[in-house]
């Protein structure tokens, strides 16, 4: 026999090519059939893929090649992030346009996919910042902005004094704007709103439809970024009588114990007072310093300004002082809070820096501690105390009745409160999707018409400084008013990047579609499988479950609550390390996927990354662990071109030896299935095969008709087990020993039942109903056979010599006791 050498680096680019060729992977228009739709998340094109990457959509492959050969009509797309700011940051730093950056880049990493050999519908690729994609995202934010879920309002930015520019949260690195080194300010400006809050009951609700099949944690993470809270709006009434003070409080029962109220640094109070008192105004100023990231705002130190100004308790009726501090965020309620600091761990360090009185109003045991002596805030519920008829009431009745008396002063009313934002999507930012408004001075703020979408993202410039080149580009900038005619300026925010990874599972249903879906969309969705880095677990999966019903809301998805969530099941895989820690450029701690793809091939390297680890768990990088990998294939090579053709049926009766080792070929069948569909824990699945490798490995040179027999249908079986992991190499080998039937779509093998019955059962012996021994006897005895196979069996006599056997009790399958004299 001619032996021909495992040689990836030709045998799996040959595959590829034909595979291209046939359009072999193209998903139909419509599912014929039960569909499954595979998604891994789509990469930013960075310029090359990394290990995260070989991971993700290693994983999903694997999943997308199973369900093909479970009979599904497969949909299994890819496509590219590509706008944002790092397009941006690599043209400053090479002089470079952002577009021609970023479609080289789209180039390199195609082709690196293509080497990985993933069963991707090309048909159907997607670039983000192509105006056919980016005009519907125009296209929905208009019909957004006449729901009134698209709205404009203040808000802070981190602004650079020298660059004199908007900079990007991660463009401030210690307070500083990264290129200009200036300490950042904060600003506020204008900036565009998509209104999520208004579907945050609905998307809290979603999540329990997730149950079950998406990560507890990221269920959890997702419950606790919408945030609901159940309390009531209190009033404060202005002491000179000329308004109201709104706060929003999870403790009302804690009313009592409020000793001033808080409100934010640009809180229209505070700058009423800052226009007659120099010493706050320098306070309000010193507060717009510093970047606006929520984890700045956490960490600094807490500080504040009296504002001259009272309120009245809205139950007792005492003055109460108003206080400005940094703490307190505009966008929270209506930017200002009751503080209590007795019961609130914040207001208590706050109230004890500035000498502000403290009242307890709960009691959590029988101590009833003066406020001089708390040493922290008591923030569990308790027990009413100094709180006037209130006093005695557990904090649950009270908050009730607290709420309920306010409201009959017309003071205040049960609310909920969320902790979910309206989502920012200004990006003062040239590398995104134009917002399509023009300014008019005359009619202020008016929508691009929808027949002149797209707004084109002009995509010449050379970047020489962070600036938007857009704000000074009088051919993109000029345009006439669409109401008055008069001459106007086009809006030059862009959006958020997460808007495009917002919808993009859904247009990759109709690529090429005449409106944002059309009826495909339906078709295909939800998404079947969806897999991707945990970093995720918030933003985009949240956006884009919002952005899930907007479009069913536009009439773009039924409404028929099988399209409410986009991503039906959810894997979130865990990190890539080497020795411990995040594989990264920065830490110089990397292994470049090409490296291994041309030393190994790309089997190798999917067959590793799949077995060194579950796939919700981190995986550490082992070079042993590829060889090893590496070697087990050539194993496959080699047996697979031994094994003597022609194949044969299996013959009615099989030898002990040959049903032994086709007991071993359905266990494995049986492993890898149930890791394949439900655990998903594809380590394990790689490890039946190996094991079953073994021992298909274990048979003699030239085995009798039955073993032969069996080792070919094993050896069949490991190539369709293993074609998901490694497809190239199994569908070479399939070729040779393969039933004429193509791999890819080949039905995944069935357990048979029959193979794994054992041919014997041990069972329990024992002696007067004391166990003596476990013995091995033939599976088909009937009980009297077994009664004198035990009684004459030679491990027994030691127990039975001498001795009168009175009665012999057999209880099938389990145990034989024997009751002697
Ligand atoms: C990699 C995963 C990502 C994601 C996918 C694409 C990385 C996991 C973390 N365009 C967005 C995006 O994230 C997705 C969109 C739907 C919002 C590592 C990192 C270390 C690997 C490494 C090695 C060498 C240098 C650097 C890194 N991770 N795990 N290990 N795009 O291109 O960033 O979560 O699912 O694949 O990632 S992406």
């Amino acid at each position: 026999m001619t032996y021909t050498p495992y040689h990836p680096q030709s045998l799996e680019p040959a595959l590829q090519q034909r595979w291209e060729a046939e359009g072999r992977f193209r998903a139909p228009a419509y599912p014929d059939g039960e569909k499954f739709y595979a998604l891994a998340m789509f990469p930013y094109p960075s310029g090359q893929l990394h290990m995260g990457h070989v991971r993700n959509y290693s994983i999903v492959d694997a999943i997308a090649r199973y369900q093909r050969m479970r009979g599904k009509t497969v949909l299994h797309p890819m496509g590219w992030d590509a706008f944002g700011l790092p397009a941006e940051n690599a043209a400053l730093k090479n002089g470079s346009a952002p577009a021609a950056w970023t479609f080289s880049n789209i180039e390199h990493m195609r082709g690196q996919l293509r080497r990985l050999g993933l069963s991707y519908d090309w048909s159907r690729e997607i670039a983000t910042c192509t105006p056919d994609y980016y005009r519907w995202e125009q296209w929905l934010f208009l019909k957004l902005y006449e729901r009134g879920l698209v709205y404009q309002k203040l808000s802070a930015v981190n602004w650079d004094p020298v660059d004199q520019t908007v900079l990007a949260n991660e463009q401030v690195v210690d307070g500083r704007g990264w290129r200009s080194g200036a300490l950042v300010e904060r600003r506020e400006i204008r900036q565009w709103f998509l209104r999520i809050s208004a579907y945050a009951d609905e998307l809290l609700a979603g999540l329990d439809s997730l149950q079950g099949q998406w990560p507890e944690q990221v269920l959890a993470m997702q419950r606790n970024w919408i945030g609901r809270s159940e309390g009531a709006e209190i009033h404060f009434p202005l002491a000179d009588g000329s308004g109201v003070i709104k706060v929003f409080s999870t403790r009302p029962d804690t009313l009592f114990g409020a000793t001033y109220l808080a409100v934010a640094p640009e809180h229209p109070l505070a700058e009423q007072a800052a226009a007659a008192n120099a010493q706050i105004a320098a306070f309000l100023a010193r507060c717009k310093q510093g970047a606006v990231s929520e984890a700045s705002l956490e960490t600094q130190e807490k500080e504040g300004v009296y504002l001259g100004i009272e309120v009245r308790h809205p139950l007792t009726g005492a003055l109460l002082p108003v206080w400005a501090a940094n703490f307190v965020l505009m966008g929270y309620g209506e930017g200002a809070v009751m503080s209590v600091p007795a019961h609130d761990q914040r207001d208590f360090e706050f109230a004890r820096k500035y000498g502000l009185p403290l009242r307890v109003v709960i009691r959590v045991d029988d101590a009833d501690p003066g406020a001089d002596e708390l040493q922290a805030a008591i923030t569990a519920p308790g027990t009413l105390i100094h709180s006037a008829d209130f006093d005695g009431l557990p904090s649950a009745v009270a908050k009730v009745a607290i709420t309920e008396a306010l409201a009959a002063k017309g003071l205040g009313q049960k609310t909920i409160n969320y902790r979910l934002r309206d989502w920012g999507i200004s990006r003062q930012r040239y590398w995104g999707t134009p917002i399509p408004m023009i300014h008019c001075p005359h009619c202020g703020v008016v929508p691009v018409p929808e027949a002149e979408l797209p707004v084109v993202l002009p995509t010449h410039y050379q970047l020489h400084d962070p600036r938007s080149p857009l704000r000074d580009d009088p051919t993109f900038l000029e345009v006439a008013c669409p109401k008055c005619g008069a001459a106007a300026q086009r809006e030059t925010d862009t959006m958020d990047t997460f808007v495009e990874s917002s919808w993009y599972y859904a247009r990759f249903a109709c690529p090429d579609a005449e409106q944002m879906l059309d009826q495909r969309a339906a078709a295909w969705l939800p998404v079947d499988q969806y897999v991707g880095g945990v970093e995720h677990a918030v933003l985009h999966l949240l956006y884009a479950r919002f952005f899930n019903r907007l479009l069913r809301d536009v009439g773009l998805l039924p409404k028929d609550g099988a399209h409410d969530e986009p991503f039906r099941r959810l894997l979130t895989q865990g990190m890539v390390l080497k020795d411990g820690s995040k594989m990264s450029k920065s830490k110089g701690n990397t292994v470049d996927p090409q490296a291994i793809l041309d030393r190994y091939g790309a089997d190798t390297a999917r067959l590793f990354i799949l077995f060194a680890a579950p796939p919700e768990q981190s995986l550490e990088w082992s070079d042993q662990a590829v060889e090893g990998a590496h070697r087990f294939l050539q194993r496959i090579w080699r047996m697979v071109q031994e094994y003597s053709l022609p194949l044969t049926p299996l013959p009615v009766r099989l030898g002990p030896a040959a049903r032994e080792l086709r007991r071993a070929v359905h266990q494995c069948i049986e492993r890898v299935s149930s890791n394949m569909a439900e655990r998903q824990h594809f380590n394990v699945a790689i490890a039946a095969c190996m094991e079953l490798s073994n021992q298909l490995g274990r048979v003699e040179a030239a085995p009798g008709e039955d073993l032969h027999a069996v080792l070919g249908e094993g050896l069949q079986a490991l190539l369709l087990l293993l074609s998901p992991f490694a497809p190239h190499l199994t569908e070479a080998l399939w070729e040779r020993i393969g039933d004429g039937q193509a791999l890819f779509t080949h039905p995944w093998p069935e357990v048979d039942a029959e193979a794994l019955r054992s041919d014997t059962v041990s069972l329990v012996i024992q002696v007067n109903g004391k166990l003596r021994e476990r013995l091995d006897f033939s599976a088909t005895s009937s009980p009297a056979e077994l009664e004198q196979a035990v009684l004459t069996h030679p491990d027994m006599a030691r127990h039975l010599s001498g001795k009168e056997v009175r009665k012999v009790i057999v209880v099938p399958g389990r145990l034989i006791n024997i009751v002697v004299a």
